[in-house]
């Protein structure tokens, strides 16, 4: 497997590791707990919105004990409502740049992911969490808000009352509870699980017909917000797009001469 160089990318933010099709990006901030500041925030942007031309799927993790403490705090000191504004956008055009990018992201996530960590957890596809994950967001605590488009994904994560729950009364999700309401997919023990386990399902995405994956992170979540006529309009132009390809051609070819796994086999 060829490792690239993390070129491009700002020293102490983020790291690189490229594994074929598999880009594993890592929070690269231990000892400030993977806080999140303008640098690490414009190099998430920049990486998402140009991956690697051969990168098919992202596993992102933190470095270190934890996922991410979300906002750096040491950035908040002096700043106006209006530099506020220009900072919460700049949050959200990365994080856009990750949901409706043109990659798969899996999220490998433990001990804290936390504000601006788990808004950040929120813009990736899947979530894979390890036993030590807790999710909190303790933005009434300092007084603050969410500004990376938490209000808006993390509540159709899990829906507004548990937000608000979380938001008003510091309340914390272990990983197990998380899994349960929807924070994440699936739960594994112990750090090399996780890692193991985002890397495995980074690997099925990346073997996904590339249209289908378009469709997955384009269509869907716009389909999902629209009304029921444009939904089921969008989705039949999806659909035929998708078995117009040769891709699908070939797939389908491959199954009905007995040349492709089996659902659940592969
Ligand atoms: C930080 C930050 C940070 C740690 N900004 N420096 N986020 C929070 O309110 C979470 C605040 N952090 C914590 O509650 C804890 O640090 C943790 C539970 C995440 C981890 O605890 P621990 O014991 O492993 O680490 P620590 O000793 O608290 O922190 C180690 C260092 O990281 C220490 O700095 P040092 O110079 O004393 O070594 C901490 O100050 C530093 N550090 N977290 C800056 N967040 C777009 S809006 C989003 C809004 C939000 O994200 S609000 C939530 C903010």
């Amino acid at each position: 497997m060829a490792s690239v160089p993390d070129a491009g990318l700002p020293a102490g933010r983020l790291k690189l590791e490229c594994r074929g099709p598999i880009a594993l990006l890592g929070l690269d901030r231990a000892d400030k707990r993977n806080a999140l500041d303008d640098a690490a925030i414009l190099a998430l942007e920049s990486f998402f919105a140009r991956p690697p031309d051969d990168v098919r799927a992202v596993v992102l993790y933190g470095e270190g004990k934890h996922f991410s403490a979300g906002l750096d705090l040491t950035e908040l000191s002096e700043r106006s409502a209006s530099a506020g504004i220009a900072h919460s956008r700049r949050w959200h055009r990365a994080f856009d740049a990750i949901q409706f990018g043109s990659v798969p992201v899996v999220a490998v996530l433990h001990g804290a992911v936390v504000g601006g960590g788990l808004e950040l957890a929120a813009a990736a596809h899947v979530r894979v969490a390890e036993r030590s994950a807790f999710y909190a967001l303790p933005e009434g605590e300092r007084g603050i808000f969410v500004g990376g488009g938490g209000s808006v994904r993390i509540t159709r994560l899990i829906g507004v009352a548990r937000v608000m729950d979380m938001m008003l009364t510091g309340r914390t999700y272990t990983a197990e509870e998380g899994l349960a309401i929807g924070l994440s997919q699936y739960v594994v023990d112990g750090r090399d699980a996780g890692m193991a386990k985002g890397i495995a399902l980074a690997e099925r995405i990346a073997g996904n017909a590339p249209l289908t994956n378009f469709a997955i992170l384009q269509a869907l979540p716009r389909i999902a917000e629209s009304g029921q006529a444009e939904g089921l309009l969008t989705e039949s132009l999806m659909t035929a797009l998708a078995q117009g390809d040769p891709e699908a051609k070939r797939r389908i070819e491959a199954f009905l001469s007995k040349r492709a796994p089996k659902v659940g086999e592969a």
